[in-house]
């Protein structure tokens, strides 16, 4: 058998299938953890609904996967979840689907797992979307899901925390309003409006220019330089400000 001919032979099995994203569509990448609702409560032992331990430790990953040879120009992570906004350009491993999927998935299953100090993966998925609006769409439906789940979530442990089986808390609250959900915290003395916002409506990461000061050896003078620092916000806009918030990001 020869190297060369076999080598070429078992590629194609290997790659006739690779799909590589369009020029022009941009690429959203989202990370799931994968049984996080087992991991958390149990392994963890973390607190329900919302442990600010947890949140910090989406967000130091999502940092991560903002700086790890990608180019991301948004990153937003809600409840166990991070979507990653890649550069329209992108053109990172010729923009090979099978790369962002595996690379993605990996860098934040071994970042998160270093932080929490157990065993942790995350499964990943890519949106192509179209059109700016499509991009600002997304990050409009992920941001909603936060708050709803957000309010299921704080509905359900207070049940349970009232000594109901998960099965009678999920049974109480399905089919309920928004407003009976709400209603029902409040009779419970918790205002939902007063949960953290990062508990509703998540966390987002973007890039911004800083003025630094530098010293320049040869003149002996200082100068203002300009760097790139990732910004941490954990109160986000909402609703259609979010939208605002989310176009004037994409123009810059
Ligand atoms: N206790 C606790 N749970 C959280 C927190 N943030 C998210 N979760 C839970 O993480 C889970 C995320 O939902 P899913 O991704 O649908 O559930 P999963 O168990 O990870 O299942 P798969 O993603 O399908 O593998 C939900 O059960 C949330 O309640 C937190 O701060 N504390
Ligand atoms: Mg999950």
């Amino acid at each position: 058998m020869i190297f060369d001919e076999l080598d070429r032979e078992m590629r194609i099995f290997e790659t006739s299938h690779d799909h590589c994203v369009l020029p022009g569509l941009w690429m959203v990448a989202r990370l799931d953890g994968r049984g996080f609702t087992k991991l958390v409560r149990e392994k963890l032992q973390l607190e329900a609904p919302f442990d600010k331990r947890f949140h910090d430790w989406m967000t130091e990953t999502t940092r991560h996967l903002m700086n790890c040879g990608f180019h991301v120009v948004y990153g937003y992570t809600q409840s166990d979840e991070i979507s990653l906004l890649l550069a329209q350009d992108e053109t990172l491993f010729g923009r090979k689907l099978r790369k962002y999927h595996s690379i993605l998935a990996a860098e934040a299953s071994a970042c998160f797992a270093r932080l929490a100090d157990y065993h942790a993966v995350f499964d990943a998925r890519v949106s192509q979307l179209p059109s700016v609006n499509k991009v600002v769409d997304y990050f409009r439906w992920r941001n909603e899901d936060a708050a709803r789940n957000a309010l299921n979530a704080w509905c359900y442990w207070t049940l349970r925390g009232q000594g109901q089986t998960p099965e009678s808390a999920t049974r109480n609250l399905s089919g309920l309003a928004l407003s009976a959900k709400n209603e029902f915290l409040f009779s419970q003395g918790i205002n939902f409006n007063e949960v953290p916002l990062w508990q509703k409506r998540g966390s987002g990461l973007y890039w911004v220019q800083k003025e630094k000061v530098g010293h320049n050896p040869l003149t002996g003078e200082d100068t203002i330089v300009l760097r790139r620092e990732l910004l941490l916000n954990s109160e986000l806009p909402m609703k259609d400000d979010y939208s605002k918030f989310l176009q004037k990001l994409l123009e810059s």
